[in-house]
């Protein structure tokens, strides 16, 4: 079997301590840790959410299976996001109230800090009020929303009607991302864009902020 499908299968077993070994026997491997990431761990999730949806396996399988997705991602982190070089700018970020989904939204923070932006996360579960509150007083660049549900998505809306109210939309940019959302749901509710992953959130954060 290869590493991948190994690291896969462990994280869909909740197998935490087959995840840490084979994830570090890839990058021992001389794997670079995006392709452990995408390939291995984000690969096992998905067949995780498929049998999940089929009714195949239950939530305290998904739970297993995120803690196992963390023991991953623990040894991966200081590979991703670089720490000690400049700050580009000030991105906030946080998965939207009711929605307690915080592995995407973890990733898309550890890649812009990686990318050399300073990170502010509000966790999850956060109201409205709480982004833009931080958004102003932390004089931030850029606010970064997460869904995984199709219930919480519209209070991305909400935020980014706070936005116009207080003052900073248009000035402050909006990003969205997470499994349920698309480019169509960002200009629908106003958003400066739709991220499908980590990796086009920096490519977007560089692109607003003119960082190369
Ligand atoms: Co739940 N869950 N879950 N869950 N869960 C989903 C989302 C679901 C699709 C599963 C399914 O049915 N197949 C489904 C939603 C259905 C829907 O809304 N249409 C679902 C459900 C129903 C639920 C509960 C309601 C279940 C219940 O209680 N009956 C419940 C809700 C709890 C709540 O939030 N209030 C629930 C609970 C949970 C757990 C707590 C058990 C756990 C979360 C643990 C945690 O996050 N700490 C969990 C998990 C793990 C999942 C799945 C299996 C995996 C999500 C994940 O972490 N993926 C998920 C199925 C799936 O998505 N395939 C599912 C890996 C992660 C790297 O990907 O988060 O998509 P993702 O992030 C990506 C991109 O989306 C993007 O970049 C990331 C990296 O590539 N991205 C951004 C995300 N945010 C971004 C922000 C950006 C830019 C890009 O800019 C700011």
């Amino acid at each position: 079997m290869e590493i991948y499908e190994q690291i896969s299968r462990a994280l869909q077993d909740g197998d935490t301590d087959k995840v840490s070994f084979f994830t570090n026997q890839a990058l021992a491997n001389g794997i670079e840790p995006v392709s452990v990431l995408n390939k291995g761990l984000i690969a096992g999730m998905d067949v995780v959410g498929d049998k999940f949806r089929g009714h195949e396996i239950f939530l305290p399988d998904v739970l297993l299976a995120a803690r196992a997705m963390y023991a991953g991602m623990d040894i991966l982190k200081p590979l991703l996001a670089k720490e000690g070089i400049p700050t580009a700018g000030k991105v906030l970020i946080g998965t939207v109230q009711g929605d307690l989904h915080d592995i995407g939204k973890n990733l898309v923070g550890i890649l812009l800090k990686g990318a050399g932006f300073e990170i502010i996360d509000l966790g999850n579960d956060v109201a409205p009020e709480k982004f833009i509150d931080t958004a102003i007083n932390e004089k931030v660049n850029i606010i970064g929303m997460s869904a995984l549900l199709t219930t919480t998505m519209p209070v991305m809306k909400k935020v980014i009607e706070a936005a116009k109210t207080r003052g900073i939309y248009g000035k402050t940019k909006i990003i969205i991302g997470g499994a349920p959302v698309s480019a169509d749901y960002a200009r629908e509710i106003g958003a400066d864009a739709y991220c499908f992953d980590g990796m086009k959130a920096v490519e977007t954060v560089k692109g607003f902020l003119a960082v190369k």
